[in-house]
């Protein structure tokens, strides 16, 4: 799926503003028709923003169910003869569209893009009304999962109900990422997959182009950052042949240029898209994460979207902060725990040069004893396996020709250990594979080594690991003894490279105790010393993503304080000690 770009034949017109607002307290604006008219007794909202710390009202904050939202909007005069787009970065978790009071598609899954073609329905020269509604509702199909739960006891008044869900982070809602129209001509470029491998001192860049509205002639020309051409070929697919290529590698994201041009009979160029490429392979070995052949270890986080105020809402003021923190702090690397981040967050990633493992929403799947198994008829099953599936294959659509992505995680510290959990995983790896056999995959797990049933599928053994936290919580002299007796056993057991995408404590800001206690600042650094003292002895070990990159909210919990504090910077991106101790690491690693 290609990202909306401008071009000779293309235009793009942003709806992100104020937008009018309003939730559906009754869950009656479907049955009402509320798309028909202009929405009534609204309040404003931003876009792109989640709508939930936005306003005063608790209500609107921990809404459950459908949240209504409108923009009118002019179509210029111009695109009257186009084929006209209206696409949306994403909307957490349930969308449906209307333009004009007409249906356009509807969409699941909260943190991946989705477009309409609106030629018809849209009156170029002329104002138009978009309507989207968008559910925050969860359910044992949605990634993340959850349900809805009747509190039907004397304790709490007829028909109250909660939401649970079993992630660890606010369920965020609202318009995420931007609103755009984009214009496109009638026979267009559709779509593009390239990979890239490396000959020598060679670059080999291998492009498949589709295109649709008619079947033109494809021309694509190769250009280097200065713009000059360095290779060019006729043809829908075929292989480019860069002589002396600058590879793209962690810390230099070198980009050349995708020119694709599609032609008619009479040799005019009809439509024009650029598509930013990186030349770098990627490989495992049993010991190895290998980046254009070289051993690559991995620094860095897992991160969230998060912030004060915007919630979830791509803010790129904080989205080019975190890389300049990141730059800072000497990370090369980090994970988009636990869903698809903003297209805008990954387009800056390949330019920073910045590796990332790439996790679809698969998040939330291990709360139950195994007594009362996860992965069964009543909760994750078929349904649920069918639209991961769904999910893995819109998240490769979306960002299979991203050189910052190494690596695809289709989950998150999901139960295993279930034997349902094995078919299950089974299928989303063979699956994956097959979308991009270009890329490793991994699954970030936190089972036990002789427990877990998945490990085999996956090319990484990533692993989430809490000693002297969730375990043993207050003994950090214990973490450098637990913890490499079980790296080893990973290691032993599956044979392949083994890195910590996650190992980190709860830490406030501002609280000292030396010796160290919890919650502490003293009590992270040291912490992170100790896990460190392990990694370094240990050749199979290919990576260090501290948990996590900033304190970011969560649900309310007698566990969170004002939400999860295990952040080495504060929710508003300033430094704790622990910073300063993984920036001497990495920088000198
Ligand atoms: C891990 C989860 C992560 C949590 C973290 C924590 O993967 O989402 O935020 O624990 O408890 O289990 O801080």
């Amino acid at each position: 799926m290609l990202y909306p770009r401008e071009s000779e034949t293309r235009e793009v017109k942003d709806l992100s503003g104020i937008w009018k607002f309003k939730i559906d307290k009754g869950n009656e604006g479907y049955a009402k028709k509320w798309y028909a008219e202009p929405l009534s007794d609204t309040i404003l909202m931003p876009v792109p923003a989640s709508y939930n710390d936005i306003t005063q009202d608790a209500a609107i904050r921990d809404h459950i169910g459908d949240a209504w939202y409108e923009k009118m909007f002019f179509v210029p005069v111009s695109w009257q003869d186009k084929r006209i787009i209206l696409r949306i970065g994403s909307a957490t978790h349930h969308a449906t569209v209307w333009v004009n009071g007409e249906k356009t598609v509807e969409h699941k899954g909260g943190y991946l893009p989705f477009e309409a073609d609106v030629t018809t329905i849209v009156r170029a020269g002329e104002e138009n009304r978009v309507t989207v509604t968008v559910s925050n509702v969860l359910d044992w199909t949605t990634l993340p999962p959850g349900q809805i739960r009747k509190l039907e006891d004397d304790m709490h008044p007829k028909g109250y109900q909660i939401q649970d869900y079993f992630h660890d982070f606010f369920n965020y809602s609202g318009i995420h990422r931007p609103v755009r129209l984009y214009s496109t001509p009638g026979t267009y470029i559709d779509d593009v997959t390239v990979t890239t491998d490396i000959d020598g001192t060679d670059g080999i860049v291998f492009y498949d182009v589709t295109t649709a509205g008619g079947n033109p002639a494809v021309r694509v020309r190769f250009l280097d950052e200065n713009g000059k051409e360095v290779a060019k070929k006729d043809g829908t697919s075929g292989e480019l042949v860069v002589k002396k290529a600058r590879l793209w590698e962690p810390g230099d994201g070198y980009l050349y240029t995708l020119l694709i041009e599609t032609i008619t009979g009479h040799g005019t160029v009809e439509d024009r898209y650029r598509l930013p490429i990186g030349i770098r392979t990627v490989r495992v070995t049993e010991e190895e994460f290998l980046i254009n052949g070289k051993p690559f270890y991995f620094k860095g986080f897992g991160k969230h979207e998060d912030m004060d105020i915007r919630g979830k809402g791509l803010d790129r003021a904080v989205i080019v902060k975190d890389f300049n923190l990141l730059k800072w702090i000497g990370a090369n690397s980090f994970r988009t725990s636990h869903y698809p981040y903003s297209e805008e967050l990954m387009n800056l990633a390949d330019r920073e040069g910045f590796a990332i493992i790439d996790e679809s929403p698969a998040v939330g799947m291990n709360s139950f004893s195994p007594r009362n198994p996860y992965f069964c008829e009543e909760r994750i099953h078929d349904a649920t396996l069918e639209n991961h599936i769904q999910v893995m294959e819109e998240l490769i659509k979306r960002d299979k020709n991203h050189p910052c992505v190494v690596m695809w995680s289709v989950a998150n510290e999901a139960a295993t250990f279930e034997e349902g959990a094995e078919p299950y995983f089974k299928k989303v790896a063979e699956v994956t594979r097959k979308l991009d056999p270009s890329r490793p995959i991994t699954i970030v797990n936190s089972s036990r080594p002789d427990q877990c049933r998945v490990a085999q599928f996956f090319d990484v053994v990533c692993l989430n690991r809490y000693y002297s936290w969730y375990f043993d919580p207050g003994h950090l002299e214990l973490i450098e003894y637990q913890l490499e007796q079980e790296l080893k056993a990973w290691h032993d057991l599956i044979g392949k490279p083994v890195m910590l995408t996650e190992y980190g404590a709860d830490t406030i800001d501002g609280f000292h105790q030396d010796p160290p206690v919890m919650f502490s600042e003293e009590y992270q650094c040291e912490f992170l010393d100790q896990y460190h003292k392990v990694f370094d002895e240990l050749d199979f070990f290919i990576g260090e993503h501290v948990w996590n990159f900033a304190d970011f909210a969560t649900k309310q919990g007698i566990t969170r304080i004002i939400g999860n504090r295990k952040g080495v910077f504060t929710r508003q991106r300033q430094p704790k000690a622990a910073a300063h101790i993984l920036r001497k690491r990495w920088l000198n690693k």
